[in-house]
């Protein structure tokens, strides 16, 4: 056995876990923690598996602080779920506490780990294989928003504070532009100014907040398509997962950042910029699925500001791969050279066509304003 599968079953045993530990194995294609499922077995048991994660504490400066929240926040929806009748095991995220106490380890070396019920018999997915899975996840991401809209939102801590404020995301990536530590700038000039063309869109979101337009609810803030589960039998969003981001904010971060991801006809990290498009069909289906999980709760005004959710979410994160190339790829994970320029490259391009196809995405939402 490999020395850090060693430890990562030492790691693992130290979480309350049922069973004898059989395998750990990396799992998932998650840009920010390191995950691996853990299988146990037990006789009685058929399914004994856990997700074990090291939480990246150089994204999340206070590890104590967001996992208090997601304490908070899975305690809260399992009680919901109970009381609608769901199963709590599997529609919420379930945290099996550290034998030591609490809801995590803190090892020695400075490393986080915590460990989570593996949501069993549900897939998440890269891409949007069916187009009803797409509208499922709509609809299960509405909901969930619409199920914490009496949390007590001033208890959440900000686990990355700012985390979509578009125009300190501006902020930054124009200063990584001009201290350009890498010497990267040069290569990417066309980028820069595809950002810089369109930097009073960047204000819009944050002014209709600070303004009251619309409102600052409890949300997910990074729903993307592998962040639900979906059921194998049902196909429909059984448990929305990756809760280190729930804080206030938007419903059109949840919303957009979900058009970014699923409703492009490509990868996120696609290096052939012609398979890149926003889908209308998905775009709609996902619309018609995210306003009826919130379940009339949305705004007049929200609703209208749909298509603007979408586009500023996917320059945002454009511009947040393009800041982690300049300043030498330390926040998102990478896998091969020009990793976070190729991701950037995809959603400029998603935004580029959004913007093409603007007349059409209005028309989409008119429908539920
Ligand atoms: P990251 O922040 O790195 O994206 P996630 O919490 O989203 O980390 O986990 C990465 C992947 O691991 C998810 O996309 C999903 O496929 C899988 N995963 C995470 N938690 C669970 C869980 N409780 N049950 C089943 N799969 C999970
Ligand atoms: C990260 O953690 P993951 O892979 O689900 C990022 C999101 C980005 C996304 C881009 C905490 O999501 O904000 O939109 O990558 N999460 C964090 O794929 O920064
Ligand atoms: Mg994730």
């Amino acid at each position: 056995m490999s020395r850090e599968k060693a430890e990562l079953f030492q790691i693992a045993g130290r979480f309350d876990t049922e069973g004898e530990m059989i395998s750990i194995e990396p799992h998932g294609n998650g840009h920010i923690n390191d995950t691996f499922l853990l299988t146990c077995h037990e006789a009685s048991k058929e399914k004994l598996r856990y997700i074990l994660q090291r939480m990246n504490h150089e994204v999340f400066k206070d590890p104590e602080g967001l996992m208090e929240n997601i304490v908070g926040v899975t305690t809260f929806l399992q009680k919901k779920i109970t009381e609608h009748g769901g199963d709590p095991k599997r529609e919420a995220l379930n945290v099996i506490a550290a034998k030591e106490g609490g809801a995590f380890c803190r090892l020695e070396d400075g490393t986080f780990w915590r460990m989570y019920r593996f949501v069993e018999d549900a897939d998440s997915y890269d891409v949007v294989e069916r187009p009803e899975d797409f509208y499922e996840s709509a609809v299960a991401f509405g909901h969930f928003q619409k199920l914490l809209s009496d949390y007590p939102a001033e208890s959440l801590h900000e686990t990355i504070p700012n985390f979509h404020n578009t125009i300190d995301r501006l902020d930054k990536f124009k200063k990584a532009a001009e201290a350009d530590p890498l010497k990267r700038a040069g290569e990417v000039e066309e980028e820069i100014r595809f950002v810089l063309d369109r930097e009073a869109d960047c204000r819009v979101l944050c002014d209709l907040l600070a303004s009251g337009e619309i409102p600052l609810r409890v949300t997910h803030n990074d729903t993307k398509l592998n962040n639900i589960m979906l059921d194998h039998k049902t196909r429909k969003g059984i448990c929305v997962i990756d809760l280190d981001t729930v804080m206030p904010g938007s419903a059109l971060y949840d919303y957009g950042d979900s058009i970014r991801f699923g409703a492009n006809t490509g990868a996120e990290d696609e290096q052939d910029l012609s398979k890149i498009s926003c889908d209308l069909e998905l775009f709609a289906l996902y619309t018609k699925g995210f306003v009826e999980g919130c379940e009339g709760s949305l705004t007049k005004k929200e609703i209208e500001l749909l298509p603007m959710g979408a586009k500023l979410m996917t320059l945002e994160c454009g511009m947040r791969f393009l800041t982690d190339h300049l300043e030498g790829d330390h926040y998102f994970k990478i896998h091969r050279p020009n990793h976070n320029l190729d991701r950037c490259r995809t959603q400029f391009c998603m935004v580029k066509d959004m913007e093409d196809k603007w007349e059409q995405m209005q028309a989409v939402v008119k429908a539920y304003v």
